[in-house]
C-alpha cells in the first residue's frame, strides 16, 4: 500500500486504516452481538472477485483516510435491495465534475484535495449561525453507519455504507427560524485544486460552484444524511471529502459533495443539474420508475460490480428507491410527473 502523508494527515498513522475485509469482518462481528439487524450482512467481497479483473481501477497513491468510531443507531437495512458494493467500485467509478467528467477522473485528480483546514458555514434563517471546522465534523454529533440504496439519474446504483449523522441533528443545532422554507447548499468553488472549475467545457458545463437544495420537510427527514466516511473511515476526495450531503430517495446529483455552506432560505435555491439543464434534471429529483429522463428510461437501473464478467446486473428501480414508506408523505397531493 503506498499511503501517501501530506502535514494535514500526519496526525493519523496507517495502522489507523481498514480494509474492507477487517470492515466487513467488523461488521460480522456486530451482528452477531446484536448490533447490527439481519440485513446488515448482504455484502459479499467475492462478488467483485471475477468482474474486477478487467477493470483498471488499481489503487493510486491514496488520499489518506482514518477509521471512524460509529454506532449503528437508526436502522435501515431492511430497506436495501442488494449486496453492499464494494469499496473498489464506490471510490473509483464517480461523479464529481469538478475534478472531470469520465467515471474514473475523481479519483485520478482529486487525491490532493486539501481538507484540513476546513470551513462549513450554516447560517441564512437560523437563530445561530455557525462555521464548522474540520474536527467539529468528525466530533459534534455521533457518528453512525447507514447503508443506502444510492441511484444516480444515469441509471446506475450501488449500495453504499455511509458513516455521518442526520442533517436533522445539525438544523436542530443552529436553530432553524419561521422564515425558513429550504435548505441551500454549496461546494467549495476552488479553481486551483478543482480543475474542472477553470473552465465551463472542463467541468460538464455546469456553472461553479455546484448547489443543491432541499425543501425543509425533506432536510428535516431522518433519512437526510451528512457523510463524513464510508466503509468505515473518513471519506476520500472523490466521494466528496470531508462532508457531502447522502439524499438516497433522490437521483444522486442532490447529494452535494465536499460542502462549504449550508443556507436556510424562504425561496427555492437554483441547483446546478437543473439550472444547465431544466427539462431534464428538477428540483425535487425523486427516483422514479413512472417517469422517464427524457432520453433514457428511469425504469430499471445496472447494479454496479454485480451481474458477471460483461455487463452489470440490470434490476427494477424502486419508487423512492425503496424509501417509499418512510418518505412518500412529503409528497402527498403532489403531481410528480410534474414536480419531477
Ligand atoms: N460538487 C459535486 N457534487 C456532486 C456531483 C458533482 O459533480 N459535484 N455529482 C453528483 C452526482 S451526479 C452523483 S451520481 C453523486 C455521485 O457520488 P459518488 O461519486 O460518491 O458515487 O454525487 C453528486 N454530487
Ligand atoms: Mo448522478
Amino acid at each position: 500500500m503506498n499511503i501517501k502523508t501530506t502535514a494535514a494527515w500526519d496526525k493519523f498513522k496507517e495502522s489507523d486504516i481498514t480494509p474492507e475485509e477487517v470492515y466487513q469482518d467488523r461488521r460480522r462481528i456486530l451482528q452477531q452481538m446484536g448490533f447490527l439487524g439481519a440485513g446488515a450482512l448482504l455484502s459479499s467481497s467475492a462478488n467483485a472477485g471475477v468482474f474486477d479483473i478487467f477493470s483498471n481501477d488499481e489503487q493510486k497513491a491514496a488520499f489518506l483516510t482514518k477509521a471512524l468510531p460509529f454506532a449503528k443507531q437508526a436502522d435501515y437495512d431492511h430497506l436495501l435491495y442488494g449486496a453492499l458494493t464494494p469499496e473498489s467500485k464506490i471510490i473509483s467509478h464517480n461523479n464529481f465534475y469538478e475534478f472531470g467528467t469520465s467515471k474514473t477522473d475523481p479519483q485520478e485528480n482529486a487525491q490532493d484535495l486539501k481538507v484540513q483546514p476546513w470551513k462549513l458555514v450554516i447560517d441564512g434563517e437560523v437563530d445561530n449561525a455557525m462555521t464548522l471546522d474540520f474536527d467539529d465534523l468528525l466530533n459534534l454529533f455521533p457518528l453512525e453507519e447507514r447503508a443506502y440504496n444510492f441511484r444516480c439519474v444515469e441509471a446506475w446504483s450501488m449500495v453504499i455504507p455511509w458513516v455521518g449523522f442526520s442533517l436533522a441533528n445539525l438544523l436542530k443545532k443552529v436553530g432553524v427560524n419561521s422564515k425558513a422554507k429550504y435548505v441551500a447548499f454549496e461546494t467549495l468553488y476552488d479553481p486551483e485544486q478543482m480543475p474542472g472549475q477553470k473552465s465551463r467545457y472542463a467541468g460538464g458545463g455546469i456553472n461553479y460552484p455546484y448547489v443543491e437544495g432541499l425543501t425543509l420537510a425533506e432536510a428535516m427527514n431522518d433519512l437526510t444524511f451528512l457523510s463524513v466516511g464510508l466503509y468505515g473511515k473518513t471519506l476520500p476526495p472523490q466521494n466528496g471529502a470531508p462532508i457531502r450531503l447522502v439524499v438516497p430517495w433522490k437521483y444522486g446529483f442532490k447529494s452535494i459533495k465536499s460542502i462549504v455552506r449550508i443556507r436556510l432560505t424562504d425561496k427555492q435555491p437554483p441547483t446546478s443539474w437543473n439550472q444547465l439543464a431544466a427539462s431534464e434534471y428538477g428540483f425535487y429529483a425523486n427516483v422514479n420508475p413512472e417517469v422517464d429522463h427524457p432520453r433514457w428510461s428511469q425504469a430499471s437501473e445496472r447494479r454496479i460490480a454485480e451481474g458477471g464478467l460483461f455487463s452489470a446486473k440490470r434490476i427494477a428501480t424502486l419508487p423512492f428507491n425503496g424509501y417509499g414508506d418512510i418518505v412518500s408523505d412529503l409528497y402527498k397531493g403532489m403531481n410528480l410527473k410534474k414536480f419531477y
